[in-house]
């Protein structure tokens, strides 16, 4: 039988989830998965946080609360508390009323929110992203019709910031184009700009009235703190002038398929941002018509309230040591074999990943013959590891680099 859509072709592999289905059809009892970048606890099971099951209990007790449709930008007390939550209790910029926050889907939907109303509304259609960034970047700006282009970030060499290379790329960018710039613990490096490195980022990024589009992904996975890591982005909007925001409840609150976040769009006058309000509120209505009501809900019920967002904080601080002591146990573990190599990176980087070094041949080999998963470009999510499992991957990293240089 003729079908009229026998023309499609196949879409091209997605990097991270071609390996995760990979890891999921290996029957192995034994496989390790550190793919995709999700928190799971010292038994290796997806964990959801105490605080969380306790607004969920109260939310289901609360038999004012219903299933009405939210307003198109979402739960009001919600924004309010997401705005305050990234960019601090006493921000000028929400007191002279030029911030603008919506209720998105999760990190992702909030990028493509405001990827389609800069599309539409911005005189610039090129956006920067880092070299390396998240798989998915592209895919989201490209699909909205921007036009995507990479700035210098991770040197190879050192295992580091190419802040040279950082500034020269935008510092020869177009006049007016966006740049996506990770908020904190960069994925997939793990390398962040120090507080100095930021602020002339911040320079450069003003002086050539660059539009900065923070992907806040994982507020306070980097320091355990959510205001140490909300520094850079509140650093840009002290200047006064305009950036986008886009903010993940997916990992900080472990909330990953409940799909909840925010788009904060910081203006230069409350006049420009009820314009703004008004046209992304028109992209929301074409594209979903309103974000769903249940995530949101727990995150409100949590950050209203001052002993509930006090255990989050314990909790979150809780993951991100863990984080820690798993990146120790696994430099430990490949000094005390005396697998080849410097492998101080993995100490020294920060947030959910560790950009191992490992090249795509030897990330094969992990799979198939450790059956141990993880990018193509050699990233492991470190929340992904235990005590139990970091012996077994440092013996397949030893075999595999061992064997292949
Ligand atoms: N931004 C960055 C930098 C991310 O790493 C991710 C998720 C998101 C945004 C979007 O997350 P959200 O929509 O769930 O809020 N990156 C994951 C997931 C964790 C994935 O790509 O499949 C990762 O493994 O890189």
């Amino acid at each position: 039988m003729n079908s009229i859509l026998s023309s499609v072709l196949p879409a091209p592999e997605d990097p991270i989830l071609s390996v995760y289905y990979a890891c999921r059809d290996d029957p192995s009892p034994v496989k390790l998965n550190l793919t995709a970048g999700t928190y799971q606890s010292e038994e290796g099971k997806p964990h959801v946080l105490e605080v969380v099951r306790r607004a969920e209990q109260q939310l289901a007790n609360d038999l004012s609360w219903n299933k009405e449709y939210l307003p198109l930008n979402g739960l009001a007390d919600f924004n309010k508390l997401s705005a305050k939550l990234i960019l601090g209790d006493d921000s000028l910029a929400v007191k002279e009323n030029r911030v603008v926050t919506f209720q998105c889907l999760s990190g992702t939907g909030s990028l493509r929110v405001g990827a389609e109303f800069l599309a539409q509304h911005h005189q610039q259609r090129v956006i920067f992203v880092p070299n390396p960034t998240w798989g998915n970047h592209p895919n989201i700006f490209n699909m909205a019709g921007l036009s995507v282009e990479h700035y210098r970030y991770y040197d190879p060499e050192t295992r580091g910031l190419d802040f040279k290379g950082l500034l020269e790329d935008l510092g020869a960018a177009p006049s007016g184009a966006i740049v996506v710039l990770q908020a904190c613990a960069h994925n997939p490096t793990g390398v962040d700009p120090t507080f100095e490195q930021w602020e002339k980022i911040r320079k450069i990024v003003r002086s050539k009235s660059l539009l900065p589009f923070f992907d806040n992904a994982y507020q306070g996975f980097a320091s355990g703190d959510i205001d140490s890591d909300a520094q850079a982005v509140r650093m840009f909007v002290a200047d006064g002038d305009e950036c986008l925001i886009a903010l993940s409840y997916g990992k900080n609150m472990g909330l990953y398929g409940e799909r909840v976040g925010s788009l904060t769009i910081v203006c230069k006058s409350e006049d420009v941002a009820k314009k703004v309000e008004s046209q992304v509120l028109l992209v929301v209505r074409a594209m979903y018509l309103t974000p769903p009501i249940h995530g949101a809900a727990i995150v409100t019920t949590i950050l209203k309230n001052s002993d509930m967002y006090k255990d989050w904080t314990i909790e979150l601080k809780g993951m991100v040591d863990r984080i820690l002591s798993m990146r120790q146990e696994l430099y430990e573990a490949l000094q005390a074999r005396g697998t080849p190599g410097d492998w101080s990176h993995i100490i020294k980087q920060i947030g959910m990943f560790s950009f191992t070094g490992l090249n795509e041949k030897q990330v094969r080999l992990m799979a198939k013959e450790h059956h141990i998963y993880m990018t193509y470009d050699g990233r492991i999510s470190i929340g992904g590891l235990s005590s139990k499992t970091v012996p077994r991957l440092a013996d397949a990293i030893h075999a595999v680099v061992t064997r292949i240089a």
